[in-house]
């Protein structure tokens, strides 16, 4: 099988499933100013170590942020293993700097997983390819690194074998210990700028031995789902064996879906904060994006034949934010009654309707009403292949009315569109 047809297979589960929970959770949740806090606010290892003394998250209980994910009705969930702190969430005996060496002595990413499987939740690690803790990660000049502008920095040797080994070993322990694992984010590579000519200008592919490490994890997980962030190049005609099996724009919503290079749909995913940021800040309610809102998002994305990962940033205590709760507990509300325009649907042979987004499953079509303020709706393009319209909320009739023009109704119906969202209206008009 080509490595095209392979990817297609391996990502099925992940493209039926649409919705996931991002974790964003270290030691940063102590400043509470982002994730990025030891680099923007350029804090030396010492001052850094300070949170890592402290660390002590007392309320941390997996099994709620887990029961909150399946009550959101996401299929799986990516936690950061290890941040670009570089400090890690598991027992790895590659280093001292981890959370079973803190005061909860406790392997956070042990308890997630188990968690997690318990709901029924499928298991994605996030690890960072870059690491500001590491004394060989390089490198002066590194934009990405918080420390870059110290002469002594500046000076110092980087041995780059030896953090190579050392991540690829930890891979190999969070793919080794923690049982069956679906999916891995890394993150993420970058050009140098500053280091053009160097063995680090491309911080991709072959200075990650990105082959050598993902034939390692498909020994050691076959079926495992990675993300793009490791290089290489995801739309070739047969993709390469490291460019991952997804695509990944941050943030930013793709204008459609995405496709290769011979035009073929290929699996992406959206990762999107619900406050601007993705480790715990300290945001005021109006902040955070109105349910609605990502609820839209959600549509859109699965109207495009992708994916959403909502990110929620726990606390030092390891408390998920009050909003964040809120936010993701009505989202569930709204995916109890309309998960069924969601898993397993695609985008829609039809075009994109005036007053919203159709996601599609086979010959049912899910029209999802944006736009209320149309009144009766118009359905172009559909005229004699409803057999019959519900809200899926409900399942109350809809009534189809067709614009008189003395003809008779084709028999041979193939849709049963069924009506998503707080819908109130009773008429659609076909055109
Ligand atoms: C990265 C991280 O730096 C960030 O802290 C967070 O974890 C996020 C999910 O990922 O940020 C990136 C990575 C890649 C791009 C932008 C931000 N990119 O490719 O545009």
């Amino acid at each position: 099988m080509g490595l095209f047809k392979e990817r297609a297979k391996r990502t099925e589960w992940f493209m039926d499933a649409r919705f996931g929970m991002f974790i964003h959770w270290g030691l940063y949740a102590i400043p509470a100013r982002g994730e990025w806090v030891r680099s923007t606010e350029k804090m030396s290892i010492e001052t850094y170590n300070q949170y890592f003394e402290e660390f002590n998250p007392v309320r941390y209980n997996p099994k709620e942020w887990a029961k909150l994910a399946k009550e959101a009705g996401m299929k799986y969930a990516v936690l950061t293993t290890k941040h670009h702190d570089g400090f890690c969430l598991f027992d790895s005996a590659y280093t001292d700097y981890k959370s079973t060496n803190t005061k909860c002595k406790r392997d956070l990413v042990k308890e997630y997983v188990e968690a997690f499987r318990e709901e029924g939740i499928k298991i994605g690690f996030y690890y960072s390819l870059l690491d500001w803790h590491h004394p060989d990660y390089p490198h002066y000049g590194d934009r990405q690194h918080p420390m870059r502008e110290e002469e002594s920095f500046k000076n110092a040797k980087h041995n780059w074998k030896n953090y190579v080994e050392y991540f690829h070993g930890q891979v190999r322990e969070l793919l080794t210990n923690y049982g069956k694992i679906d999916l891995m984010w890394f993150d993420f590579s970058y050009e140098n700028e500053n280091l053009k000519g160097t063995e680090f200008e491309h911080m991709s592919e072959e200075t990650w031995g990105a082959k050598e490490l993902v034939t390692m994890m498909r020994e050691l997980q076959p079926e495992i789902v990675i993300d793009n962030r490791l290089g290489g190049d995801a739309r070739k005609e047969e993709p390469d064996l490291h460019a991952g099996d997804f695509v990944s724009p941050e943030c930013i919503m793709p204008s459609s879906e995405e496709v290769d290079s011979l035009g073929r749909s290929i699996p992406w995913e959206l990762c999107l904060t619900l406050n601007e940021n993705w480790g715990y800040a300290k945001n005021k309610p109006w902040e955070y994006k109105s349910t609605e809102n990502v609820i839209h998002m959600l549509v859109e994305c699965v109207s495009k034949n992708g994916n959403m990962l909502i990110n929620v940033g726990p606390n030092a205590k390891g408390e998920i934010p009050r909003e964040s709760i809120r936010v993701l507990k009505e989202i569930g509300e709204w995916m109890r009654v309309n998960s069924d325009s969601i898993y397993g649907c695609k985008k829609s042979e039809l075009e994109k309707p005036e007053w919203g987004r159709y996601t599609q499953k086979g010959n049912m079509l899910y029209a999802h009403i944006f736009d209320r303020g149309v009144g009766s709706f118009r359905l172009p393009g559909l005229e004699g292949r409803i057999k019959k319209a519900r809200i899926l909320e409900d399942g109350a009739e809809v009534r189809i009315e067709r614009p008189w023009n003395g003809s008779e109704y084709p028999k041979d119906a193939f849709v049963q569109l069924e009506i998503a969202g707080l819908y109130d209206e009773k008429d659609t008009v076909l055109e």
